[in-house]
């Protein structure tokens, strides 16, 4: 099957079948702690803030989701009008099939096109890179669209249960990558696919010099049930295997911790079943600079809803951030919170002592938020 068509059909069983809720981002075990008297009005909360240079209205991503096919420039034009409506960045899918075949380049270069002066993520695979990609491919990506940064995106879940998958995943990724990256111009995001990084990666990689994470962890849309569709559709025998890991993966909630705990300075963007603003302002309370969030997008823009989800999500974020005391993104990081269940459990776990990480969180982010 063709990339193209690849293509087509992620983005027909992403908006179609069932591909979430099969674990949780354990953000429900995240509470943030109500003031009675937040010590300032409601129109005072300020979400706007720096990110790649460029000014946004809300620390929001809508993350990199389609493109490399001529019917999804229209899906990216509803996406790009969005971000560019809102003030927010916005990613594109994986470029591979237009840094392969350049008549498929419309369907990302209309994002830059449309959201012409906020922060766009361009998007490449890690098997691709094992496979040979160097500074030209990263370069054709970045100029593709512009790119203020690339996202080089890490799915070994995925590639082992896709039928023609590549689940190319060498340590030699990171060298490559940081090479490429010295000659690059813009940053390199080290971005996951649904089953979260853990705090061996991000030691790993940050010892290499990396200082952007898209953690992207599981409790939103997974791409084993993705690709067990997929398989199922072609009788594919490894469909049967991804059912048992439908809810693999570290959930959103813990992964931003692991992270954050690995690397005080990075800049990080917390995202995988980011849902409503009060999960956002979770998020970025728990510990990540900016929140991404894929598919309640891509539904509400194919539904002509779009404005009113950025509408209210936007609107989520404000309240909670005005609940719990925090008028801008810096108190907000800050915030106390309460860690339960799960999470809790996880994180204890894992060897993360919760009140010295709770004191470490917002501190030194600023000098990444160009
Ligand atoms: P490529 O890079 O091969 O076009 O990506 P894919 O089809 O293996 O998967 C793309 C979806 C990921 C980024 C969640």
């Amino acid at each position: 099957m063709s990339i193209s068509n690849r293509k087509l059909e992620h983005l027909e069983i992403t908006l179609y079948e069932r591909v979430e809720g099969f674990t949780s981002t354990l953000l429900e075990d995240v509470k943030l702690v109500h003031q009675a008297l937040p010590g300032f009005d409601f129109s005072d909360v300020e979400l706007s803030t720096a990110l790649f240079g460029k000014k946004v209205d809300a620390p929001i991503v809508i993350s990199g989701m389609t493109g490399g096919s001529p019917e999804l420039e229209i899906v990216n034009r509803r996406l790009a009008e969005l971000a560019s409506k809102f003030r927010i960045a916005i990613g594109v899918g994986s470029q591979r099939a237009a840094i392969e075949r350049e008549d498929l380049r419309r369907s990302f270069a209309v994002v830059r096109e449309v959201a012409k002066d906020v922060p766009v993520i361009g998007n490449v695979g890690a098997p691709q890179i094992a496979k040979g990609y160097g500074l030209k491919e990263l370069m054709a990506a970045v100029q593709m669209i512009e790119a203020d940064a690339i996202a080089v995106h890490f799915n070994p879940a995925q590639e082992v249960f896709q039928p023609e998958g590549e689940p190319h995943y060498g340590l030699s990724i990171l060298d490559k990558l940081s090479d490429v990256s010295k000659d690059l111009g813009v940053p390199i995001i080290l971005k996951e696919t649904g089953c979260g990084f853990s705090r061996e990666f991000v030691r790993l990689a940050k010892s290499k010099g990396f200082t952007y994470f898209d953690v992207e962890g599981a409790g939103g849309t997974s791409w084993v049930a993705v690709e067990m569709i997929r398989g199922m559709r072609r009788g594919n025998w490894k469909a049967e295997a991804a059912k048992r890991f439908l809810d693999w993966g570290i959930p959103t909630a813990a992964s931003i911790v692991e992270a954050r705990s690995e690397a005080p300075n990075a800049f990080i963007i917390g995202s995988g079943g980011i849902r409503n603003g009060l999960d956002a302002a979770k998020t970025i309370a728990l510990g990540a600079d900016a929140v991404g969030l894929a598919l309640p997008v891509l539904k509400a823009a194919e539904s002509g809803r779009g404005d009113e989800f950025f509408k209210v999500f936007i609107f989520e974020m404000k309240v909670a951030a005005f609940l719990s005391g925090s008028k801008d993104l810096r108190q907000l990081k800050a915030a106390p919170l309460v860690i339960k269940g799960d999470l809790l459990n996880w994180l204890t776990q894992r060897g993360i002592d919760l009140s010295t990480y709770l004191k470490m969180r917002g501190t030194a982010h600023e000098r990444l938020l160009r």
